[in-house]
C-alpha cells in the first residue's frame, strides 16, 4: 500500500492490521528469541493465546534493562547475517543499549520517516538542514534517509560549529530545519550575535524538533525566533529511532500505529489505563524483524487519544510527552517534572527558555533551585527591576509546583548549551550522599 495513504485507514482497518501483526511478532519472538520464550513459559503462555488486540495485556513487559542484560545482540531475532545497521543509546550508567535493524526494517523506519515529512509537506525542491548528531544516535541518519526519500536535498550538517551550520543554512538556502528545540532556540540567539535577522535572512519554513521534552513556550520561541512551523518529532531507539511519532499541521502528535502498538500504563501497578489518562507509554513493535520487542516500557509519560484529527488523519495521537518517569525529581517528597518549571518560566516575560533545574541538600532539607538567564532587554542593570522579576517567579513557581523554589536570575548566554539534548537538571543530593 502507498504509505500516503496509512495514516488515513478506517479505525477497524487499523486494528485488524494491528493484530495480524501483533500474532505474527509474538509469533516470531516466541520461536527466535530465548528471552522471550523464557519469560512466556514462565507465565504458561502460548502465541496462540493472543486472539484479540485485549490480549495484548497478558503479554510480559521488557523494559531497558533487559537490553543492556543481554548487551550486545542478545534480543536480536535474527543471526547478525541479516543485520544491516547498528546504532546505540548511551545510558548514564552501565552499558548501552543496542539496537540493530534488518533491511526491512529500513525500508519500515524510512517509510515513517517519510510521514515525518508528509506532514509539512516535504519533498523535491526542499533543503533540509538536518543538524541532530550522526552516529551512533538514531536521530541523524533517521531524518537523514526519510529526507532523501521524499525527494528533498539533505544537508548532513550534524551537531557542533554553530556558526559553520548558519552559514550553510544561509547560503544554502535551507527550508527544513531538523534538531531539537534547545539546539534550535541556540542557533537563533548564535544568528542574531552574529548581526543575521533568524526571519528575514534565512528560507526556513518549517522543522522537525524532537529527541527530548519541550514546553509550549519553548516551542512557541523557536517558531518565532525563526518565522517557522514547528513540527514535533518523537521516537526512541530501542524502537526505531525518530519515526515514532510526528505532529501534524494541527499541531496533533501522531503515532504510526500500524507499525508501533502503543498503551499507557499505571507506572506503579503496570494495569492498562484508560484513553486519555496520563500514564507511562509503552510500544510493542508490529513490524520490527531484527529486535522486536514486547511491550517496552519507555519511562515516558503521555497519553493516548484515538478520535479522528481535524487533520482527517485516522491513526492515534499521543499528547506531549509531560516528562519521564526516571526524570520526575523527587523535591521534599514532591513531585517535580522540568517541564513543569519550563513551562512556568516561559510564561513569565522577561526570561528566556534557557535554565537548569539544581536540586541539593542543606542539612537534611532538600532545596531546589532554578538558574534562568534574563531576556537581553531586562538585563539593564536596574536591580529593582531583577528583584521584581525574580519574586514574581519564585510565585508563579510556589503555585504551581507546591514547593518553594530558590530563583537565580543569570546574564543572557551564560548557562552551558548544548548540541544535542539538554541538560535541565543537577542533583546534588546524590554526590552528597555518598561523601
Ligand atoms: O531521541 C530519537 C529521536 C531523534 C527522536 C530525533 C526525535 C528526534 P533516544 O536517544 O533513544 O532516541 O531517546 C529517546 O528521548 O524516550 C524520550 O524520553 C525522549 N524524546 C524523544 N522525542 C521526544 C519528544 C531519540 N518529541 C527518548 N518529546 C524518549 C519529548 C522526547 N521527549
Amino acid at each position: 500500500m502507498d504509505w500516503r495513504k496509512k495514516d488515513y485507514l478506517p479505525r477497524e482497518e487499523i486494528e485488524a492490521l494491528q493484530l495480524r501483526r501483533l500474532r505474527d511478532t509474538v509469533e516470531r519472538v516466541y520461536h527466535l528469541v530465548p528471552f522471550y520464550r523464557k519469560k512466556f513459559d514462565e507465565l504458561g503462555l502460548k502465541p496462540a493465546h493472543i486472539k484479540s488486540l485485549s490480549d495484548l495485556k497478558e503479554l510480559p513487559f521488557t523494559v531497558k534493562q533487559d537490553l543492556r542484560d543481554h548487551y550486545p545482540f542478545g534480543l536480536f531475532a535474527v543471526p547478525l547475517s541479516q543485520i544491516v545497521r547498528i546504532h546505540s543509546s548511551s545510558g548514564t550508567t552501565g552499558k548501552p543499549t543496542v539496537v540493530g535493524y534488518t533491511e526491512n526494517d529500513m525500508r519500515v523506519w524510512t517509510e515513517v520517516m517519510c510521514r515525518t515529512f508528509k506532514m509539512a509537506e516535504v519533498g523535491p525542491g526542499d533543503v533540509v538542514h538536518n543538524a541532530y548528531g550522526y552516529g551512533l544516535f538514531t536521530g541523524g541518519l533517521g531524518f537523514h534517509y526519510g529526507a532523501e526519500a521524499v525527494g528533498a536535498a539533505v544537508v548532513p550538517s550534524s551537531v557542533g560549529f554553530t556558526k559553520r551550520q548558519l552559514m550553510l543554512l544561509k547560503d544554502f538556502g535551507a527550508t527544513i530545519l531538523c534538531c531539537t528545540p534547545s539546539y534550535a532556540l541556540h542557533l537563533a540567539e548564535v544568528a542574531q550575535e552574529e548581526g543575521f535577522d533568524p526571519q528575514k535572512d534565512f528560507l526556513l519554513r518549517a522543522g522537525f524538533f524532537g529527541a527530548e521534552p519541550a514546553s509550549e513556550g519553548l516551542r512557541k520561541a523557536v517558531a518565532e525566533a525563526w518565522g517557522l512551523k514547528y513540527f514535533e518529532a518523537y521516537g526512541l531507539s530501542e524502537i526505531i529511532g525518530p519515526g515514532v511519532a510526528a505532529s501534524c499541521p494541527e499541531g496533533e502528535l501522531h503515532i504510526f500505529e500500524d507499525h508501533f502498538l502503543p498503551e499507557i500504563i499505571d507506572p506503579e501497578t503496570g494495569q492498562p489505563l484508560p484513553e486519555g489518562e496520563e500514564g507511562e507509554l509503552v510500544f510493542t513493535t508490529l513490524t520490527k524483524q531484527g529486535l522486536p520487542l514486547i511491550r517496552y516500557r519507555t519511562k515516558d509519560i503521555a497519553s493516548l487519544y484515538k478520535a479522528p484529527c481535524k487533520c482527517g488523519r485516522t491513526i492515534i495521537r499521543m499528547g506531549r510527552v509531560v516528562g519521564r518517569s526516571d526524570d520526575m525529581l523527587i523535591v521534599s517528597g514532591v513531585n517535580v517534572f522540568p517541564s513543569q518549571v519550563e513551562h512556568v518560566l516561559t510564561q513569565v516575560e522577561g526570561l528566556t527558555p534557557n535554565y537548569v533545574i539544581v536540586v541539593d541538600k542543606r542539612g537534611v532539607l532538600d532545596v531546589l533551585e532554578v538558574w534562568v538567564e534574563v531576556d537581553e532587554r531586562v538585563f539593564t542593570g536596574d536591580i529593582g527591576a531583577l528583584e521584581n522579576l525574580k519574586r514574581k517567579l519564585e510565585e508563579e513557581l510556589a503555585n504551581a509546583l507546591f514547593l518553594r523554589a530558590r530563583v537565580k536570575l543569570v546574564e543572557p548566554k551564560t548557562l552551558e548549551r548544548s548540541m544535542g539534548k539538554a541538560k535541565r537538571v543537577v542533583d546534588r543530593r546524590e554526590l552528597k550522599d555518598i561523601s
